[in-house]
């Protein structure tokens, strides 16, 4: 009977490892905290949901994810967008449009994806590189792209440039973070999370939970001798 009990007992303490180790996967995929490029001046767009008031960036070492916070809910559609314009290379770029010199666009809106806009004449005609994943939580919308979609790391120079807008109708731009010139992020910092590391944690993890199940296991399988 106690020997099925405690059968029982890693029967659960397996499932909670399941458990633990999904949640961790998908934790390690979202996760590292955002590194905030900027604030935009509240109301100098409309509708609310257009209006830009800050962007961040994070990234996992695979994936790059930007989240734009908007006045009020951003509602990415046929007729409005939310874009980030990506400077990754030396020469170049895009001759017209929020930022001249971006090589790259990501899009919330309209056609979601990555666009290459280098040396094209509007971004209008720029040529559609990969999908991406539009997510919105509350006032913000989470655009994530992949690293090496955008030839990262090889084609990526030194400094990165950034900038965010979003557009009504169609193309038409609404507002633009900043609202002159462009973030600038360090090449160095893009990767935080290298992809082998969350390898080496995750199954650590959940052993060092085995073994402290286990441990108290151990103690609870005991006779007891006296009350
Ligand atoms: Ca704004
Ligand atoms: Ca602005």
């Amino acid at each position: 009977m106690a020997e099925l009990s405690s059968l029982r007992r890693r029967f659960l303490v397996l499932l909670f490892c399941f458990f633990a180790l999904s949640s961790l996967t998908s934790e390690t995929h979202a996760l590292p905290d955002p590194i905030q490029l900027g604030d935009d001046p509240s109301r100098d767009a409309d509708p609310a949901s257009a209006d830009i008031l800050k962007v961040s960036m994070m990234n996992n070492g695979t994936h790059l994810t930007f989240i734009i916070e908007c006045r009020s809910a951003p509602a990415p559609s046929s007729v409005r967008t939310y874009r980030i314009w990506l400077d990754t290379n030396e020469n170049g770029g895009a001759t017209t449009g929020p930022y001249i010199g971006a090589d790259w666009y990501i899009q919330g809106g309209g056609a979601p994806g990555l666009y290459d806009c280098s040396g094209e004449e509007s971004a209008d005609t720029s040529t559609y590189k990969a999908s991406i994943e539009v997510k919105v939580y509350g006032k913000s919308i989470c655009l994530t792209a992949g690293l090496s979609d955008i030839g990262y790391p090889g084609n990526v120079k030194e400094t990165v440039g950034i900038v965010a807008s979003t557009h009504q109708p169609a193309a038409m731009l609404k507002d633009r973070t900043p609202d002159t010139g462009h973030y600038s992020v360090v090449h160095e910092v893009i990767p935080e999370l290298p992809w082998p590391t969350p390898l080496v944690i995750m199954p650590a993890i959940v052993a060092a939970i085995i073994m402290i199940y286990r441990q108290r296991f151990r103690h609870s399988d005991q006779p007891r001798l006296r009350r």
